[in-house]
This record gives C-alpha cells, sequence and structure tokens, in this order.
C-alpha cells in the first residue's frame, strides 16, 4: 500500500511545463487564488500535474500551474518553503507571475485557465475571463463559468481535499510519498489538524486525510505542528522581507500611508536589524511612503503587540503621535538606543487594536489634517 519514494517524476513534469511556457505554443494554466497560499500553491501544482497526465499526449495545449506571484516572494510564504522542501520539490521549477505574460497569449489566442482555490479570476486577472474553461474550488460559488468542465465547488476545508480526490480516485500512480505528504499537510493546516472546533473540517476531509495517512504512513500531529511552527517562523526574513510579508496600503488625507504586520518582538527584530530605523526608511522611500508603520504581534507565552511608528516629517510625526497617544491603542514608549527621532516604538496595552481597526483611525487623522 505504500507509496514508492522519489520526486523525479514530478520534477520532471514540472521541468517540461518551464520549456512550455516559452510563449511558443498554446498553453492551459492552472492557477491558484492571489493570496497565493499554501492551498492555492499545493493544489495548482498537483492538479496541473494530474490534468496534464489525463489529457494524454494529444493534449492541443500543455497544462501548467502557475503560481500567482513574484518569484521572490514564495520565500515569505515560509510554511509552503517548509512543506515543499519536505516533499523534496525544488521550487526552482515552479512557475511564477513573473515568468509568464498571460496578456500577451490572451491576446494571441493561445490560453486557457483553470482556476483553483477560487471561482471568480482576481481583479487584476478580470480581462482573462473568456479563457476559464475548468474550476475546482472549496469558496461560495459565485455562479460564473456555468459552462467550465469540470466546475468541481465543494465547501469542504481545503481545495488540496478535492484535489487529491480526483488524483485518488483515477490515477493513485501519480503520487509518491513526497506529492502525497504536499496535499496532505496543506489540508491538516488548512483544517486547523481537522480540529472540530476550527469548523473548517468536512467528513470528505477527514476521509481523504485518513487516506493519505496510510498511504504515506506520515505522522499526523507531527506534520501539523510542524507546518504551524514554520508559518510563523521568520527568522530567514530581513527587515525588507518581514515589512512585505503582510503589507497594506492606502492614501489617506493625499498621505500614501503603508502597514505592515510583523511575527516578532520588537526586541528580536532589534537584535536581528540593528540599524532598524535605516532599513524602514529605505522600505518608505521605495514605497514613496509618508508614514510606514509595523504592527508587531507575537505570543510569547501571552500574546502581544507592538507598534513601530516610522515618519520622517517632523511635524506630520508630532501630530501623528499625538492622535496615536491619544487614542485608545494604550501606546506605551519601549525604551531603544536604537530608535533614531524619525522612529518611535510602542508596546500596545489594547490588545483587540489590529490592522482593521487602526486602519480607520488613520483614515480619520489624516482627513482631519486636510
Ligand atoms: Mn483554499
Amino acid at each position: 500500500m505504500a507509496l514508492p519514494t522519489g520526486i523525479e517524476k514530478l520534477h520532471s513534469y514540472l521541468r517540461a511545463a518551464q520549456r512550455a511556457s516559452d510563449g511558443s505554443g498554446s498553453v492551459h494554466y492552472v492557477i491558484g487564488n492571489e493570496a497565493a497560499d499554501l492551498d492555492s500553491m499545493a493544489s495548482a501544482v498537483m492538479y496541473a500535474y494530474y490534468a496534464a497526465s489525463t489529457a494524454g499526449g494529444d493534449a492541443q495545449a500543455a497544462v501548467l500551474p502557475l503560481i500567482d506571484i513574484p518569484r521572490a516572494d514564495f520565500k515569505l510564504r515560509t510554511e509552503a518553503v517548509y512543506l515543499f522542501s519536505e516533499a523534496g520539490i525544488d521550487p526552482q521549477l515552479l512557475l511564477f507571475a513573473d515568468d509568464v505574460d498571460l496578456d500577451t497569449l490572451h491576446e494571441a489566442g493561445k490560453l486557457k485557465l483553470t482556476l483553483i482555490d477560487h471561482n471568480k479570476p482576481a481583479a487584476a486577472r478580470q480581462g482573462l475571463s473568456d479563457c476559464v474553461t475548468a474550476i475546482i474550488d472549496h469558496h461560495k460559488d459565485e455562479s460564473l463559468f456555468n459552462g467550465a468542465s469540470p466546475r468541481i465547488i465543494e465547501p469542504v476545508g481545503s481545495a488540496a481535499t478535492l484535489v487529491a480526490e480526483l488524483i485518488l480516485k483515477t490515477d493513485q500512480g501519480l503520487l509518491e510519498e513526497g506529492s502525497a505528504r504536499l496535499l496532505l499537510g496543506t489540508i491538516l493546516l488548512d483544517t486547523v489538524n481537522l480540529d472540530p472546533e476550527a469548523k473548517r473540517a468536512t467528513p470528505k476531509d477527514q476521509h481523504i486525510v485518513d487516506t493519505l495517512l496510510a498511504l504515506t504512513g506520515a505522522d499526523q500531529q507531527k506534520l501539523f505542528e510542524e507546518l504551524q511552527q514554520e508559518k510563523f517562523n521568520v527568522s530567514a526574513l530581513d527587515s525588507a522581507d518581514l515589512l512585505r510579508k503582510d503589507y497594506k496600503e492606502w492614501t489617506l488625507g493625499g498621505n500614501q500611508v503603508g502597514i505592515a504586520s510583523v511575527l516578532l518582538p520588537v526586541a528580536d527584530w532589534l537584535k536581528k536589524d540593528p540599524t532598524l530605523p535605516d532599513s524602514l526608511a529605505g522600505c518608505a522611500a521605495e514605497r514613496g511612503l509618508d508614514v510606514l508603520i509595523a504592527m508587531n504581534a507575537y505570543t510569547d507565552p501571552g500574546f502581544t503587540r507592538e507598534l513601530v511608528v516610522y515618519c520622517p516629517d517632523e511635524s506630520l510625526r508630532t501630530r501623528l503621535l499625538d492622535c496615536l497617544n491619544g487614542s485608545d491603542l494604550q501606546l506605551k514608549p519601549i525604551d531603544s538606543s536604537r530608535a533614531d527621532e524619525s522612529t518611535a516604538l510602542f508596546a500596545q496595552g489594547n490588545l483587540a487594536y489590529s490592522r482593521k481597526k487602526l486602519q480607520p483611525l488613520l483614515s480619520d487623522f489624516f482627513a482631519g489634517l486636510a
């Protein structure tokens, strides 16, 4: 019952996929959602592999997986870096958004799309809607592309469950230990280890996990815990990476404001990057920001929030800090000789203040300046 080891077959498929992505022939991309989480990546790779092998030799278009983020952003998805490596899959062989030009292919009439882990194209991909021929997803059905085939939209815990189901049903020979583990780990992370309290897992997720566990002999608890830990392991990331891993930006009253969520204590960040204010300045300059805020959040041992505020304009900074200090964020300055005057560091007493709540506060503040 055990699966073969060795990822060679999948690797040779991915190498062929990279060659077929040169724009010379027709291609059928299997594309995950724009957040490009682990589910989107793993499901796109495994479904494209499955669809390419079941299409046979006379397929009109090469079927290739596409991960819809720049290649340089892959390392920010630390749980994906970990699981692809555990599966033995070389990320160099994956295709990313900056490797291909979908619009040119579309114009040339050489593009088909399968949407995985979403069933409505991302805003930036709306123009490609007439190329969508298939859907595999577990989100709410938007009732688009009703003629797509297959069109599988089921409210299970993970798109990887639906991909694994197809492969197990029709072509189990495609799986070896690594790729089975890739699908298994993805389902476990998406369903919080099949925890009934998380209300993500369905009986189908449970059934597929049981099957993959039997095939791989993996330790469910251990795999889940390692993934969960790697998701928050930012040790391989530098300040520029930390500031773009989970980042949002707004134009507020004519000012450009960016807020990054950073999963690291400020003290550890300063240890890692003693010239943090310079890194903030570099990042803000690159993005043309007037204000760059990092919301640091971590558990050590209790949940803790801190706030880093970078604003080079002295008069704006004074007013902004007055506003933040006067709000119910409950800020207390963190003593640090390493902060310079453009950067203020705070412990944040009000733990309920997430980015979703801070953004409207800043929006009101900048509206009041105008
Ligand atoms: Mn998903």
